[in-house]
């Protein structure tokens, strides 16, 4: 590393709170698929900012219309209207078929508003008597970082020393249709999670599973919420992971590439019944629902679509997923994913996925490791099948060293 790269390196851990430790590199520019570090050396960017740059960074129509919106107006609070909420949302209902939309700023965010959501219709549609609402989670689900969500981690780094935390939350297994049955009572309002769970290692679940999730969440009137913020909007080769399994969530969250990674932009949709329980003064935000989010948000949507990249998302994943399964290396224990959703593997015996990810960087790709063992791998889904071959040579090449 140069001197001005150590400089950056030092003065981060010197100032920040050391809840992260990034990859040695610093990164100044960035351009579809591509970043550039300081020094002017040009990495793939195999993470896109967990999901967020799906559209490719700087992508240059949702840069025009952050600029065109910065210009004219960033911000009113929802104590007035503006002329972009409304736009806003007609295009994301007409797109995903949802009833009603609550926008939020981050991930974690709209995830805390679906809770609040789910549990006030417990109260006022279902009937649940005051202060018992129950909501069933999964083991080893990701929802972010809040209290609340945090709460119900099944992960120690997550929650450890973060305590006391809010009941109304039970925990099954993944991918276990029994399981759920078993666990829903009268007072259940919710089953929240993930299509594919990310930060998990990108699984993904048994074939029906989701079917019979959908039926017993109907016939025991519990709201299906989806946490869609990393699968939804492309990632994994149609607009929603939901698409695949041939069902509709009651309640579906989004975030990270709904903004195209310009800005934080989340949001809520669901049927009428769920949101409609919302009066005036009982949820908001300051920066939920701005101008400048919804302007960013309408581009980024629209991009999405019109350039054909949730296509190229399935065909592009099913190529690196087929690429990844003819690499023969004894490091590999399991290649997985769905559409640009990958993750590959390692034997225990390989040694830590940080040390592949780290010489990945050397051969000018840039992913990240996940729970010591596994490689995540989710690329702009503007990726071309050229550099999808160029990434696959440089990971053969990689996952054929032993770093153990
Ligand atoms: C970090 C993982 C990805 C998410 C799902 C909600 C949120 C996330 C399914 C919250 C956020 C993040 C946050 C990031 C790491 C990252 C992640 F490794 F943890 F699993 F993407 F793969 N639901 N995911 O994946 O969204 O509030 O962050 O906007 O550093 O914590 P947020």
């Amino acid at each position: 590393m140069s001197s001005s790269v150590i400089d950056f390196v030092a003065t981060e851990q010197r100032f920040g709170a050391h809840n992260y430790e990034p990859i040695g590199v610093v990164l100044s520019r960035g351009e579809g698929v591509w970043v550039w570090d300081t020094e002017g050396n040009r990495y793939l960017d195999c993470l896109s900012a967990y999901s967020a740059v799906s559209q490719g960074h700087c992508h240059p129509k949702i840069l025009a219309a952050m600029i065109e919106q910065a210009h004219r107006l960033t911000l009113t609070s929802r104590a007035f209207h503006n002329d972009q909420l409304a736009p806003f949302y007609e295009e994301i209902a007409a797109l995903t078929g949802s009833h009603k939309v609550l926008p939020m700023n981050s991930g974690a965010e709209a995830v805390e508003s679906a809770i609040k959501s789910v549990r006030k219709w417990g109260y006022e549609v279902k009937g649940v008597p005051d202060g018992q609402a129950e909501i069933i989670v999964c083991a080893n689900n990701f929802h972010g970082r809040t209290l609340g969500i945090v709460g119900f981690s099944t992960d120690p780094d997550t929650r450890t020393h973060f305590g006391p935390f809010a009941p109304g939350f039970r925990v099954i297994p993944f991918g276990d249709a029994a399981a759920l049955e078993a666990a829903i009572t009268p007072n259940t309002v919710a089953f929240l999670v993930e299509p594919i769970q990310g930060e998990a290692g990108v699984i993904l679940p048994p074939a029906g599973y989701f079917t019979e999730v959908r039926e017993l969440c109907t016939a025991n009137n519990v709201m299906l919420v989806l946490d869609e913020i990393q699968t939804g909007l492309g990632r994994t080769g149609k607009l929603l992971a939901e698409q695949h399994e041939g069902i509709e969530a009651d309640v579906t969250l989004l975030g990270k590439a709904l903004s195209g990674g310009f800005y934080p932009v989340s949001a809520v949709l669901s049927n009428n019944d769920v949101l409609g329980t919302l009066r005036p003064g009982q949820h908001g935000s300051t920066f939920g629902g701005n101008p400048l989010a919804c302007a960013v948000a309408r581009a980024a949507l629209r991009v999405l679509t019109e350039e054909g990249m949730i296509e190229n998302a399935a065909r592009q994943g099913a190529r690196f997923l087929e690429g990844l399964k003819d690499i023969r290396a004894n490091t590999i224990r399991e290649v997985r994913g769905r559409g640009l959703m990958l993750a590959v593997e390692l034997h225990p015996e390989a040694g830590r996925a940080r040390r592949y990810c780290e010489a990945l960087q050397g051969m000018g790709i840039l992913a990240k490791d996940t729970h010591a063992q596994t490689i995540r791998i989710a690329p702009p889904l503007v990726i071309t099948s050229d550099q999808v071959d160029w990434a696959l040579e440089r990971l053969a090449s990689t996952l054929t060293q032993d770093f153990s």
